[in-house]
Order: C-alpha cells, then structure tokens, then sequence
C-alpha cells in the first residue's frame, strides 16, 4: 500500500524529468503501479483511512511523484458544477487542444510533492481536449479515447499532465490574477 512517505517532494530529480511513454500492452508492474495509486488516491478521500495513514485528501497524482518516471496518473475529482466524480486512471495521455479562454482554482493550487504551506493560483485553460489510453483497473481494459474536460477535473488533468512534463504548480504560479475569472467551488 503506497503511502504519504513514498510520495516524493520537490527537489527531488525525477520531478524535473520528461517521463516516458508506458509500453502497451501494459505489463503486470505497470498495472499495479497505477493500481496503487488509484487506490492511495481513493483513500486520501476516506475520512477514517485520511486519519489512520494520515494522508492528505488528493484529486490526483502522477507517477512521477511516487519516483516513476513513466507517462500515467489517476484523478479522482468532483465537477464543482454538476458534483459527477471523474474517477480516470490514464496512460501516454497528449493534450491536443487548449482553450484560448483561461481560469485559475480560486483557493490556489497547491501539489503532494510541495511543501502543505506553498499553495499558489495558476492559470489554466478552462477547457482541454486530450487523447488517452484509459484503463480499467477492474477488467485490466485499456481504451483509446479523445476526451474533453472542463472545470475542475480539467484543471487538475492539467496539473497531472504537467508532472509528466517535469513541470510542477510553483513554477507557473502568479500573485495576483486580475485579467480573468476564478473558477470557483460550491456556488
Ligand atoms: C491535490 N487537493 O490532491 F478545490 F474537492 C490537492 C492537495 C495537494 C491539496 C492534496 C486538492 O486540491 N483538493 C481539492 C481542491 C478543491 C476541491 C476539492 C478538492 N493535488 C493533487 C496533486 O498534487 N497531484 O499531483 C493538487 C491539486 C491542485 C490543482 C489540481 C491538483
Ligand atoms: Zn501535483
């Protein structure tokens, strides 16, 4: 069971590296490697297992993070508009489009291989468009697919994709943006 202590933190090397593509078919390592971390994921949003393992409830993580410098991660997040839980476990993703029109997380983002303290607002596009291996981790499945995310799951696909890219929240992060609106949680 992968827990907070295997995530690494920033100034670690393999956060700054380009990952590589996964092989498909995917082999049984990786498989459970993104297994791992959809479950860590899962549970960071379990209130009991959060206090037992004392975990920091996540949306997401990428396999850089956990010292893999490999193209995968998972997200599992909340549209703050219709509250539908996107629960995706990815593989050698490209984003082929990005919206002209930008927003940024309201509250700052802030990222589990960054100090709890440094929380900072990002611009980002307000709407993506990607191409995807998805994986079931149930039947083991992987289908290509082009999927489109808006707001927060959108948001933090970019935060993913950007692990993969060595690039973590801290170098895009602006004190103040004024020029375009928030994207806002519960209203
Ligand atoms: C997170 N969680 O998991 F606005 F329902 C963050 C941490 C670093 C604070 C744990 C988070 O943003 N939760 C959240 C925010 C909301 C509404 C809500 C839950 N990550 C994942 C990460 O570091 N992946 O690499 C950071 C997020 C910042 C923006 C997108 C990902
Ligand atoms: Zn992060």
């Amino acid at each position: 069971m992968l827990l907070m202590k295997d995530v690494i933190q920033d100034g670690h090397p393999t956060l700054r590296l380009r990952a590589k593509e996964v092989e498909l078919p995917l082999s049984d390592e990786d498989f459970n490697t993104l297994k791992d971390m959809m479950e860590l994921v899962v549970n960071s949003q379990n209130e009991e297992l959060t206090e037992k393992y004392n975990l920091r409830p996540s949306v997401g993580l990428a396999a850089p993070q956990i010292n893999i410098s490999k193209k995968m991660f998972c997200i599992v997040a909340p549209h703050e508009k219709t509250g539908q839980l996107y629960k995706l476990a990815v593989i050698n993703p490209k984003i082929i489009s990005f919206s002209e029109e930008k927003t940024y997380l309201g509250g700052g983002e802030g990222c589990l291989s960054v100090d709890e303290e440094i929380t900072g607002l990002v611009r980002r596009s307000k709407r993506i468009k990607a191409r995807v291996n998805l994986v079931n981790l149930e039947t083991r499945e992987i289908t290509k697919a082009v999927i489109k995310l808006n707001g927060f799951p959108g948001i933090v696909f970019q935060h993913e994709y950007d692990h993969l890219l060595g690039v973590l929240f801290v170098d895009k992060m602006e004190e103040y943006i004024s020029d375009i609106e928030p994207l806002q949680f519960g209203e």
